[in-house]
């Protein structure tokens, strides 16, 4: 990489993580082309404009295009260093997917020139770094590749996994420290050079395994943190106790920090790194793979309480309230919330109404059932049983006195003050169901 100038830049995948990384990148001064594999994400983007929802992100795509900053392309063209964000799922039996990985690494070779920087952003596999150090030596025999040669290599190759948090992406990819994880510790720090064009978050070098395997930890640690909270709610039902009342109060030592129980965990993170690190140590992972399977069973006992909840209640019209991953976004992949309502939408059709206001309609599968969408306003008015999956802010400032005669299942402690609503009992109105 050149140090008299800004680098010229390669974004390949263009996407949650990619889009918002090659906008940044662009705004630091950068020539930024950013790769994706679907025309239409190529062609919204050099009109300026966003194919993902993402806070302020539409501004800034529209000024650095409009600059001449970043443009799009389906392919990959040279640049001193390259950048791949692209997705890494898992097959069916959890196993990892880092075929796009691969393909974007294939894709980049052929342009690789020495002093180039080759960077894996995409969440991964421990090792993954190094199998896409072996397929550029592979295809580029005439390049010297870091770890494989006694003598300088030709280019740098590293792994820098990101930890931004939706609706916040813009601000933490700045903000946030980053771990900058090097084939060698010369490879870090021409990685780390090209952080800190942009990131006024601490960098720390390490190498490329210690960095990959920090952001599946970072993740499994929140899932089982999550899967303790979700157990926690479990047995709490069992005893008759209320899940929230022994937290909060749990939370006031000094040192516990429980987590909050809800309906599972959504998302494409927190719900599948954490598999990545049980497919390289399926022996020694016991704790993280139960805690995937607690999360994962806190679905169906919300389904099964629901249920039963409404089938006690024949006559009763039901809101759910809340169809996206978590609070106050409109993702709803992998999302708990959809999963429950539309188990309860196939089952009770037109007696369940959605309140999602995230969501323009109702996802795909709702169709058929019966169910319709509604506004938070007719769910209060019109519903009997109100069962929150969701913490949308919205749903959290309805007053008590607008849900005092309502049936709550509250998954998610948003009215901690429900059951003040009356003398409930499990036939009286104001009942509240918690966890
Ligand atoms: N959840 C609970 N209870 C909690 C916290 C979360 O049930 O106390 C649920 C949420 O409702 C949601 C899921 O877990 O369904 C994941 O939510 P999240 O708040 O963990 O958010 P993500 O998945 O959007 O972001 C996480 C973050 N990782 C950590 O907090 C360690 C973020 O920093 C990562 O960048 C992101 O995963 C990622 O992309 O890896």
């Amino acid at each position: 990489m050149k140090s008299d100038k800004k680098p010229d830049v390669c974004v390949v995948g263009l996407g949650y993580i990619g889009l918002p990384t090659a906008a940044i990148v662009a705004r630091s001064g950068c020539r930024v082309q950013g790769v994706d594999v679907t025309q239409g994400v190529v062609d919204t983007i050099n009109r300026g404009e966003i194919h993902i929802e993402e806070v302020d992100l539409d501004g800034l795509v529209h000024a650095v295009v409009k600059r001449g900053l970043l443009s799009a392309s389906l392919t990959v063209a040279a640049a001193d260093v390259f950048v791949i964000a692209v997705p890494t799922p898992f097959g069916p039996n959890h196993e990892p997917d880092i075929s796009y990985v691969l393909s974007a690494a294939r894709s980049v070779a052929p342009v690789l020139k020495p002093g180039d920087v080759v960077i894996l952003e995409s969440t991964s596999p421990v090792g993954t770094t190094e199998q896409i150090r072996d397929l550029i030596a592979e295809a580029r025999p005439d390049l010297r590749v870091p770890g494989l040669t006694r003598e300088t290599p030709d280019v740098s190759i590293a792994y820098c996994p990101e930890r931004v948090l939706p609706g916040r992406i813009l601000h933490e990819l700045t903000e946030n420290d980053r771990s900058i994880g090097g084939i060698t510790p010369r490879c870090a720090r021409k990685a780390l050079a090209f952080y800190k064009l942009f990131v006024r978050g601490t960098c720390v070098a390490t190498d490329a395994r210690s960095a990959e395997m920090t952001k599946l930890v970072e993740n499994a640690y929140r899932d089982v943190n999550i899967a303790f909270a979700n157990e926690l709610s479990i047995i709490s039902d069992k005893m008759g106790l209320d899940v929230w009342e022994v937290i909060r109060l749990a939370n006031r030592h000094p040192r516990v920090n429980i987590l909050s129980p809800g309906p599972g965990v959504g998302g494409h993170c927190i719900a599948v790194d954490p598999w990545f690190i049980v497919a390289s140590a399926p022996q020694e992972s016991p704790l993280i793979r139960t805690a995937r399977g607690v999360n994962d069973g806190k679905i169906h006992h919300v389904i099964a309480k629901a249920d039963a909840l409404i089938t006690a209640h024949p006559d009763a019209r039901v809101a759910c309230l809340g169809l996206a991953f978590k609070a106050n976004i409109d993702d709803f992949r992998e999302s708990p919330a959809r999963l429950v309502a539309a188990t309860l939408a196939r089952k009770y059709g037109s007696r369940i109404s959605i309140v999602e206001p995230f969501a323009a309609e109702l996802p795909r599968e709702f169709s058929g059932t019966g169910a319709i969408p509604i506004d938070l306003d007719e769910a209060l008015e019109d519903c009997d049983i109100l069962v929150v999956l969701v913490d949308h802010d919205i749903f959290k400032v309805v007053p008590l006195a607008e849900r005092a005669g309502k049936i709550v299942y509250d998954t998610r402690g948003i009215w901690p003050d429900q059951h003040k609503a009356g003398a409930a009992d499990s036939a009286a109105e104001g009942l509240r169901l918690v966890g």
